[in-house]
């Protein structure tokens, strides 16, 4: 064995300078778009007059719709509103880094012009255009890295059915099963559609999903992940590829090695940073990921700027959701809190990209804090009444201090002896009511 490989993808082998170099980009990136879009648009929650709590992409399963019934949504999906440049606008000034977009969900609709299929956006809806192609090359334009989920779940190919009391056959299902041949039928079929989104669209990142089926196995996710490494050996891979995930606290099991790049907690953040783990929570700005037209339960800009924040503190990415609409529009409620955590980026990005986790051995009573060079970025969401900050010790001296919005006006601080923390001097009112950022540069 090589020292220093990294064991995380046994079918490759990769120098842990390698797999930092890798992984580069998406550290520094700490924030992505997840852009949930296809068929699941049309009915938007609601089919035969029956809506759910269920998450909107998720119709075929929780409405029990024959593949048959299901196809029919192709005929009104036509999303002549859709605007990649707009799309990459919104993403970008709310400082986005990437976007991930479903290239086929586990309806097995995909949203761009495969060959390999005739259930595709360009050959079965009245739209005739790949907007994947434009997507793609605008994001390129505009300096975001396009990225693509993909489903090992497929509710739609032929060889899958559903074997589950009073469902019918041809519907969605948690899990479906795969008649006799039908598995390396089916294997080929994805290899050959990832061939084409990795080929002709050149995204940054694979992000797999639905590979909880009792056929899917973990040597079958190394295979894939190997498959996918060998189209773009930069690429980088969730591990959703295999079986190593742990439930929805998506970070993979440690009894083995498991196919993956980085975890993927799901509508969570870790409670605590994982030294030496990459992983990213995606999470919903309302319930669904997929359009649902009467979620109203939107998360407010102060939660979603401080999860954003709280990821960052624990050394993750954070990958926010849209749903956009069947005329392919991003719903205005998402646009305008993007709008929002953009507006607190602009100012406070410093304090995000490229840093790691906070320096800090416990939670800071006040908010939360990131490092990077000799910085270190204290978020501060509870400001004191008193005008005094107090910061633990982190085991380095302080060298200056100030309100990153003013890094001319330095604060003045005094060390505690002799529990080794600080206190810091802050003007009596909060910059941000929602997070406001004060800098340490350390000796
Ligand atoms: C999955 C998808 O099913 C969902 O539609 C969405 O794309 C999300 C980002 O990822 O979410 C899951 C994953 C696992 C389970 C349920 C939903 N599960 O194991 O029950």
């Amino acid at each position: 064995m090589l020292t220093g490989a990294v064991m995380a993808q046994p079918a490759t082998t990769e120098s842990k300078a390698q797999h930092d170099q890798r992984m580069r980009w998406w550290r520094e990136a700490r924030f992505g778009m997840f852009i949930h879009w296809g068929l699941y648009a049309v009915p938007a929650g609601e089919y035969n007059g029956k809506r759910s709590d269920r998450i909107g992409e998720w119709i075929m399963e929780w409405a029990n719709i024959p593949r048959a019934d299901y196809e029919k949504f192709t005929n009104d999906f036509n999303p002549v509103k859709f605007d990649a440049k707009e799309w990459v606008r919104i993403a970008r000034d709310a400082g986005m880094k990437y976007i991930v977009i479903t290239s086929k969900h586990h309806d097995g609709f995909a949203l761009y012009d495969s060959k390999v299929s005739n259930y595709d956006i360009v050959d079965a809806t009245p739209y005739h255009r790949d907007p994947i192609k434009e997507l793609a090359a605008e994001a390129k334009k505009q300096g975001l890295v396009f990225c693509f989920y993909y489903s090992i779940l497929d509710w739609h190919y032929p060889a899958a059915y559903v074997d589950a009391p009073g469902k019918d056959p041809t519907a969605g299902n948690r899990t479906t099963k795969l008649r006799p041949g039908g598995k390396e039928e089916y294997l080929k079929y994805m290899k050959a559609q990832l061939r084409e989104l990795v080929t002709q669209y050149d995204p940054g990142v694979l992000w797999f999903d639905g590979e909880w089926q009792d056929w899917w196995t973990e040597e079958d996710g190394k295979a894939l992940y190997a498959y996918v490494r060998s189209l773009k050996p930069g690429i980088i891979i969730n591990n959703r590829v295999g079986r190593g995930r742990e439930g929805m606290k998506g970070l993979s099991k440690t009894d083995q090695t498991y196919a993956g790049d980085f975890g993927t907690p799901e509508q969570q953040i870790p409670p605590s940073g994982l030294p030496g783990v990459d992983w990213e929570s995606c999470m919903t700005m309302n319930t669904t990921w997929g359009f649902k037209f009467y979620d109203d339960k939107w998360k407010s800009p102060e939660v979603i700027i401080r999860n954003l924040i709280d990821i960052a503190s624990k050394g993750g990415n954070y990958l926010l959701n849209v749903g956009p609409t069947k005329e392919g529009l991003i719903p205005a409620p998402s646009v305008e809190r993007l709008a929002a955590v953009g507006a607190w980026m602009k100012i406070n990005g410093d304090s995000i990209y490229a840093t790691t986790a906070s320096p800090f051995s416990n939670q800071l009573s006040f908010g939360r804090a990131t490092s990077k060079g000799d910085r270190i970025y204290l978020h501060v969401f509870d400001w004191p009444a008193d005008g005094k900050l107090t910061v633990p010790s982190f085991g380095k001296e302080i060298k200056r201090a100030y309100l990153l919005i003013k890094p001319k006006s330095p604060l003045k601080f005094q060390h505690l002896d002799p529990a080794g923390g600080f206190t810091i001097e802050l003007p009596a009112q909060a910059p941000d009511p929602i997070a406001s950022v004060v800098v340490l540069e350390t000796k």
